[in-house]
């Protein structure tokens, strides 16, 4: 799944596609490269980041949304907000990818309606503004594991089949360094939950810390980390570095995709 933030503020692309016609560029960019799913963000998560209304997100996404439906390969996009959902699902979006695992007034209830659009359901705490101060976990793992189930069982009730859900712990999102370190350890108890995973760990602060690197510098970091993340049985990994996380997947696969 490649990032293709449509934002002047993303934490580590912020600007570079901001406007329609570069963010279409960079689409097409990443179909060279060989991505498979597209997610279109019209607005930054990073810890502070202020939210947007609903109207100033949808004018970035939709010129570029528009296009990126014409190439060929599932489209996600990256919202919280249940217009912004509706709008794109109205357009004919393959996925809704929701860092607030559609905790939105009415967003479950619009993705029931909807019969066959993916989504990702994401763990966070609190909005991006806070989420920072949010990391008193008694166990992190069980915590992520307990509300991921909880919102599929939720979505699962409001009649919308498990099989179009993914899961993802929200690396970043209300965790410190060693609590995502510990979610990534523990992976097989979030696959447990019985859904794929999806994995965001692209130019993360966390893999700054371990690199020590900044982060326009974390492209092996990253791709390190999705490559683990698969062989650890993720199975979407969002990245920022398309082609280079495509060679690192097409090599683990020609060496029989060995299981860490
Ligand atoms: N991370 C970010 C945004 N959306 N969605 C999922 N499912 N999982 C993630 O880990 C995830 C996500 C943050 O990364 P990025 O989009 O590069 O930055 P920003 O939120 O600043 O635009």
């Amino acid at each position: 799944m490649g990032i293709v933030n449509v934002t002047p503020d993303s934490f580590s692309d912020g600007g570079h596609h901001a406007d329609a016609s570069s963010a279409i560029d960079f689409c097409e960019r990443l179909l060279g490269e060989g991505v498979d799913i597209l997610d279109l963000g019209g607005e930054s998560t990073r810890p502070g980041a202020p939210r947007l209304e609903a109207d100033e997100e949808w004018k970035r996404l939709e010129p570029v949304l528009r296009a990126a439906l014409n190439f060929g390969v599932p489209v996600s996009v990256d919202t919280c907000k249940t217009e912004v959902m509706r709008r794109a699902l109205d357009l004919g979006v393959d996925i809704i990818n929701d860092v607030q695992a559609l905790r939105d007034e009415g967003a479950d209830a619009l993705l029931a309606s909807h019969g066959s659009a993916g989504i990702c359901l994401m763990h966070m705490r609190g909005q991006p503004a806070g989420m920072q101060r949010l990391t008193d976990y008694e166990d992190v793992v069980t915590e992520v594991a307990s509300f991921l189930a909880d919102r599929l069982r939720h979505m699962v009730g409001v009649g919308v089949a498990a099989e179009r859900i993914t899961l993802d712990p929200g690396y970043g999102f209300a965790k410190t360094v060693e609590q995502n370190l510990e979610l990534q350890r523990r992976q097989r108890e979030l696959l447990a939950l019985g859904r794929p995973l999806l994995v965001g760990w692209s130019r993360k602060s966390t893999l700054g810390a371990v690199t020590g690197k900044a982060v326009d510098e974390r492209m092996s970091a990253s791709v390190g980390a999705a490559l683990a993340s698969v062989a650890l049985g993720a199975r979407v990994v969002r990245v920022h570095d398309v082609g280079a996380t495509v060679d690192a997947l097409k090599v683990w696969q020609a060496f029989g995709a060995p299981q860490a």
